[in-house]
């Protein structure tokens, strides 16, 4: 046997980001598993960070740089060095900027706890344009948790080995899964804890729950407003908490008036005494419950709203703050330590704004991908020539690929950044292969939460390719520019003990578990001294920040569109098994699920003359495609479900070309089509129609 090594590092499969220990023997990969000093993780990991080994010894990614030498996304590439590679790219670059300006230049990533460098380095090039894809995530939650609280709904963090009742909207934790949350729930769920899942059709999560409430697609909103009025008209809210921390509950109460149970019923096809009930029993272990914010209702024209009145929900619980309940997280201040200098400190700030600041028709916040599409579109309010893509694939996961490839044809400039070959890289002029998460190291970032810890991704082997870690790739760019000042590091070394820097804080410190916690106990704010971010530092029912922007703080329900007769709404999601449109290649993965099918009511099935296991021609807008059919009643019949992320174009991966169908294909004439207030986009107002093939 050779020389064998442990090495404390981070999954690297999805963006949940786990903790794990990597076995090396020879400089090769032997053993991956979660890290055993991490309470929750205590070893595990999912099924995709185990394939994580088939990823890292697959021969069908990128090896080396490429430059397109054919049409975009034509397929016809040359293998380039790095230096024929970064000189094409920063010849690029300088034509735009002289022509332009900086401004001209745009990155989005999948943001995350790395973007201290994506955004240092835009810093660097002088340009706003720092953009990520949360427009296609959870925007539309975020920014409703803000306009209440004040806070992301990334600074609130889940106390679900404490909680006493989980109220679930589309949350499907058990396929959706990050590998602590499921440990923590089900935990939780074993001392005795109630779960209510709330979807449109019966998921994994749904048979695990105390009780499962289908519901008519796009209808959540009507049911939350049903339930503020019971909690209100019974008085089951935390009446301590409202009274000291929340303003507008006299607004609310008229608001809701008429939002009934009986009402809700009929928008929603659940019954008004399951309404009733599920407001008694949440509000009987309050605050001690969640109301989970989720990202599933961020995807309709209204989720702004939905989503809103969930924060309202957990607010009138008392629950922020509370043992069971929503946690704010605490940073490295909130420990009494220092944090980590930012590698754009000492980097002159940019004056131009970012090409959304001021778009017309803005819905809030800055920084959508969306946005960034429609500039590049029209030219306004100022040219995009140039687009970086990086641990990024917009053409996959936003709608409609013809009309956003219509839309890049606008620039002089695309580069892909990327571990795979992505749709966006297929259709790039530059492939830049990053190093993968076993082959690099990133830069520290602090972990919020209770426990705020600094966390480390370490480089486990070498390379198997000519490929290179992110932040030499953005160091080599801004040299090419003549900005290399900005970014004086040569190894990650030197970055990390420039980032440590005052902090008291190690390189060292992190071999015996990988991070280093700030705080050895969890932070708890007082609940009687709370500190929301808000104008009144009160949660706020009627904003005031929504108000200067022209929105309304409690919005009426519009009832969505029933389909047309043989049309249906076409609802996604994922599986455990699978990451978005990255992984239907890997070989073990491949495997177990190799392609998507279409979930269809049995009712309306027969009524279309299709068989469960037969095939359906699924169609919107111009674009047709087959696919099996899985009839069943444990899907809302006015709803079609696929798995997200099938049908690869990509012939260079072999195992999942062509298989099964991309739902993003189907989302034609949807690639602009937002919540007017969050700007997130929405996917779920798409109809198609469906009939035997
Ligand atoms: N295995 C795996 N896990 C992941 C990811 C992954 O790619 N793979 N991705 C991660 C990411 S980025 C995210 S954002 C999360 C997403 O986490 P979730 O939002 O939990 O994920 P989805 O699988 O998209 O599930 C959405 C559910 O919403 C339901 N739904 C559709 N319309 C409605 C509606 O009107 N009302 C209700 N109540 N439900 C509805 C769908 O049927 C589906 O079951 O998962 C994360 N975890
Ligand atoms: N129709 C439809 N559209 C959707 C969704 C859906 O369910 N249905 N889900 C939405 C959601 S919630 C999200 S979050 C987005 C996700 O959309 P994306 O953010 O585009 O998806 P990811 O799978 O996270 O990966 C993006 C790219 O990063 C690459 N990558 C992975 N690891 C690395 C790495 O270490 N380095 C580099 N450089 N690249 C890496 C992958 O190969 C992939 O090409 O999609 C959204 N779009
Ligand atoms: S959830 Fe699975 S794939 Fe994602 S980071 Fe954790 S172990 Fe890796
Ligand atoms: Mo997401």
């Amino acid at each position: 046997m050779g020389e064998t090594s442990s090495v404390y590092s981070m999954c690297g499969m999805c963006a949940v980001r786990c903790p794990i220990r990597v076995e090396v023997e020879d400089g090769m990969v032997k053993w991956i598993e979660g890290n055993p000093h991490v309470p929750g993780i205590e070893g595990s990991l999912c099924a995709k960070g185990s394939a994580g080994l088939a990823f890292e010894y697959d021969t069908e990614r990128p090896q080396h740089p490429m430059i397109r030498t054919g049409p975009r996304g034509s397929g016809q590439w040359k293998k380039a060095t790095w230096g024929e590679a970064l000189e094409f790219i920063s010849g690029k670059l300088k034509e735009i900027t002289k022509k332009h300006g900086a401004k001209a230049i745009a990155l989005a990533d999948r943001s995350g706890p790395f973007t201290d460098l994506t955004k240092s380095f835009m810093k660097a090039l002088g340009s706003p344009n720092y953009l990520d894809h949360d427009a296609t995530c959870g925007k539309n939650v975020n920014i409703a948790c803000q306009s209440l609280l004040g806070y992301g709904r990334g600074d609130l963090g889940y106390d679900f080995t404490n909680t006493k009742h989980i109220v679930l909207y589309g949350r499907n934790v058990f396929e959706s899964l990050q590998v602590k949350e499921v440990n923590n729930i089900l935990d939780a769920l074993e001392a005795g804890a109630k779960l209510t899942y709330i979807d449109i059709r019966a998921t994994v999560t749904a048979s695990k729950a105390d009780k499962f409430l289908m519901i008519r697609p796009g209808t959540d909103y009507a049911l939350n407003l049903a339930l503020i009025h019971v909690i209100l008209k019974e008085r089951l809210y935390d009446v301590d908490f409202v009274s000291k921390w929340v303003t507008g509950l006299a607004e609310l109460e008229s608001f809701v008036a008429a939002y009934t149970p009986p009402w809700a019923e009929k928008e929603t096809g659940i019954p008004a005494r399951e309404i009733i009930d599920l407001a008694r029993d949440v509000s009987a272990s309050k605050p001690g419950v969640i109301f989970h914010g989720g990202w599933m209702l961020a995807r309709y024209v209204d989720s702004f709203y939905s989503s809103r009145s969930i924060y309202i929900l957990n607010a009138l619980m008392g629950n922020i703050e509370a043992k069971g309940g929503l946690i704010i997280a605490k940073g490295a201040k909130d420990a009494g330590a220092k944090s980590l200098h930012s590698l754009g400190e000492n980097i002159p700030e940019v004056k131009d704004k970012i090409v959304d600041a001021e778009m017309a028709g803005k819905s809030m916040g800055t920084g959508h991908i969306v946005n960034l599409y429609k500039a590049i579109r029209t030219g306004q309010p100022y040219p995009i020539k140039a687009f970086f893509a990086y641990r990024y694939d917009p053409i996959a996961s936003l709608p409609d690929p013809e009309a956003q490839k219509k839309t890049l044809d606008n620039l002089e400039l695309l580069v892909s950044i990327d571990v795979n070959y992505s749709e966006t890289g297929w259709y790039s002029d530059v492939i830049l292969p990053e190093a993968t998460y076993l082959e690099r190291s990133n830069i520290l970032s602090v972990q919020k939460g209770p426990k705020p810890s600094i966390i480390m991704r370490k480089q486990a082997i070498s390379p198997r390719y000519d490929s290179k870690p992110a932040w030499e790739i953005f160091k080599l760019i801004t040299e090419q520019m003549g900005s290399g000042k900005y970014f004086p590091y040569n190894s990650i070394e030197e970055i990390w003990n420039y980032q440590l820097d005052g902090t008291g804080v190690k390189i060292s410190d992190f071999d015996a578990k990988g991070s280093v916690s700030l705080s050895s106990k969890p932070i708890m704010m007082d609940r009687a001294a709370l500190k929301f971010n808000t104008p009144s530092g009160k949660i706020e029912i009627v904003s005031p920040s929504l108000a200067k922007s022209k929105f309304e703080s409690l919005a009426p329900y519009v009832s969505p569109k029933k389909p047309d007769v043989g049309s249906f709404r076409l609802a996604f999601g994922r599986t455990a098994v699978h990451t978005h449109a990255q992984s239907q290649n890997n070989v073990y993965l491949n495997e177990i699920v190799p392609e998507n099918v279409l979930w269809l009511n049995d009712e309306e099935a027969e009524k279309l003359g299709i068989k469960d296991g037969g095939m359906a021609m699924v169609s919107a807008d111009g674009y047709s495609g087959t696919i099996k059919v899985k009839a069943t009643p444990f899907i809302h019949p006015e709803a079609v479900f696929m798995l997200h992320g099938f049908g690869n174009e990509i012939p260079l991966k072999t195992r999942s070309f062509k298989k099964g169908l991309r739902d993003t294909k189907l989302e034609s004439g949807l690639l602009e089509t937002v919540d007017p207030v969050g700007g997130g986009v929405a996917y779920l107002e798409c109809m198609v129609s469906v009939k035997k093939a």
